[in-house]
């Protein structure tokens, strides 16, 4: 992509298209205000650029020609004290296509540039707004599914994350300063006490960065989801679980065997969290059709990506071997809740029978149809999930963080190694400067046009 121009004044609708209440387009540069002032009329006859800033402006919204086109707000704010840290104006208008479209149109007519992905935040990072870091909370904060991800979102769009960071970088600054004060002594000559107070310091920051790397996996979890898998053999009652947990005919269920033939996957929240729920088609010790081949292996597909997996029986029949034969396919590793179905029908299940069964879990009765049980079951999963990321501190949440600081960690590794050695401190300066450098690039110190196109694509036109 082209280098950017921060300079040009740029525009773009920054709601989604289509109708609504209101609609705003958002427009940021030095020629913003008077541009807008060219087609708005104040109610009170205040220009704009008379105006203070961090105000609000009722009024008409008119073409060259004096035509109305809408009745608008606009919001005037100055910089450096606005989002991009430019002047910006953004104009409320009525939510429809034609009227949204019509004024963007009159102010691309006049010498602004239409913006592109993400360009407003680009160009708050640019002015020093935000970092790296609060920049991609802005996306997540966007794209947030459930209340714990935008938990997280919110938080790292608020500085905790860079905070953190900060403190980092400034641990690392202050261990340079130190090992350069010491640069033209001998290593031998060295006072016991400072040798070990680096070798701490240089110990104490890496425990850090690794429980930030570790932190990864729990924002993960939260952000992406909790992928649930319901497994049992045919007719047991996964496709009525998957419907009633869903609180929607969404599966096909019947009592024939081998209803559900392909994986379906469904999204949802429970107390705040977001899962990814799948019914898979019934498994079978040998499956001779081949469409039901087809069926098991990606059964067996989704049992392997799962990170929860709900093992269903029938209560209402004995204990069977295709029962035996499906806990047999789940991997011991896997996280497993083991649900009795069908609790409102008779009991033939011996409790015996199931001891083998379950991996030491306790079994949950229920039933898909009259939703008993249903409380105790989606605890169950809760309960993982809040084990899962329950540990406190800050979460980094994209793969760029965690590769970042695994840089900074194997760089401070290798301080450290060269540290017990006793080699110079020329030599160990270079790695702490490497870790130093690896933490600048993640909070956006240090940054490519290439990274900053590749995090900024991914946003929507307008934000
Ligand atoms: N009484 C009762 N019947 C149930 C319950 N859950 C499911 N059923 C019935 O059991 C039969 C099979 O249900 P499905 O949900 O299609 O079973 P499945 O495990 O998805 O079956 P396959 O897709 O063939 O593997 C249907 O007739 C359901 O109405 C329950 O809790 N109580
Ligand atoms: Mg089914």
């Amino acid at each position: 992509m082209a280098q950017f121009d921060t300079e040009d004044t740029i525009a773009a609708i920054a709601t989604p298209i289509g109708e609504g209440g209101i609609a705003v387009i958002r427009v940021s540069g030095a020629e913003a205000v008077q541009t807008v002032q060219l087609f708005f009329i104040s109610k009170s006859h205040q220009r704009l650029a008379s105006s203070p800033a961090n105000t609000i402006h009722r009024g008409e919204f008119r073409d060259l020609h004096g035509n109305r086109v809408d009745h608008v707000l606009v919001s005037l704010f100055r910089a450096p004290h606005s989002y991009t840290g430019q002047d910006v104006i953004e104009i409320s208008c009525h939510g429809g296509l034609a009227v949204t479209k019509r004024i963007l149109d009159l102010l691309l007519g006049k010498g602004i540039r239409h913006a592109e992905p993400g360009e407003f935040t680009r160009r708050a990072f640019l002015n020093g707004k935000l970092d790296l870091t609060q920049a991609e909370a802005v996306l997540d904060l966007i794209h947030a599914k459930s209340n714990r991800a935008l938990d997280v979102a919110i938080r790292q769009l608020s500085g905790s994350l860079s905070l953190l960071l900060k403190e980092l970088k400034d641990e690392l600054m202050r261990l340079l300063a130190h090992m350069e004060a010491y640069l033209d002594f001998p290593e031998e000559d060295l006072e016991v006490d400072v040798h070990e107070g680096m070798k701490n310091k240089l110990a104490a920051i890496q425990q850090r960065i690794r429980l930030l790397i570790a932190s990864f996996n729990r924002s993960q979890l939260i952000r992406e989801g909790i992928l649930v898998t319901i497994v049992g053999k045919p007719n047991v009652g996964k496709s009525s679980l998957f419907n009633a947990l869903l609180e929607r005919d969404r599966a096909l269920v019947s009592d024939i065997p081998h209803t559900t033939r392909d994986h379906l996957e469904e999204s949802l929240e429970i107390q705040g969290f977001y899962i990814r729920l799948r019914d898979t088609a019934g498994l079978i010790s040998t499956p001779e059709h081949p469409l039901d081949k087809l069926g098991m292996e990606k059964t067996l597909q989704a049992i392997h990506e799962s990170h929860v997996v709900l093992y269903v029986v029938d209560q209402s029949r004995p204990l069977e071997d295709a029962d035996r034969h499906v806990f047999q396919k789940i991997p011991k590793e896997k996280r497993l809740i083991p649900v009795m179905n069908k609790s409102d029908l008779p009991t033939k299940m011996e409790q015996k029978s199931l001891e083998a069964l379950g991996g030491g879990e306790p079994w949950i009765r229920i039933s898909s149809k009259t939703r008993h049980g249903f409380k105790e079951l989606e605890q169950r999963m809760i309960h993982f999930l809040e084990k899962e990321t329950s540990e406190g501190g800050e979460q980094i949440t994209k793969l760029r963080h965690k590769v970042a600081l695994e840089n900074a960690l194997e760089a401070l590794q290798r301080a450290e190694a060269s540290f017990q050695k006793k080699m110079s401190f020329e030599f160990i300066t270079l790695d702490v400067r490497a870790a130093l450098e690896a933490l600048r690039e993640l909070t956006g110190e240090i940054y490519s046009e290439d990274l900053l196109d590749v995090i900024f694509s991914e946003f929507c036109i307008g934000k």
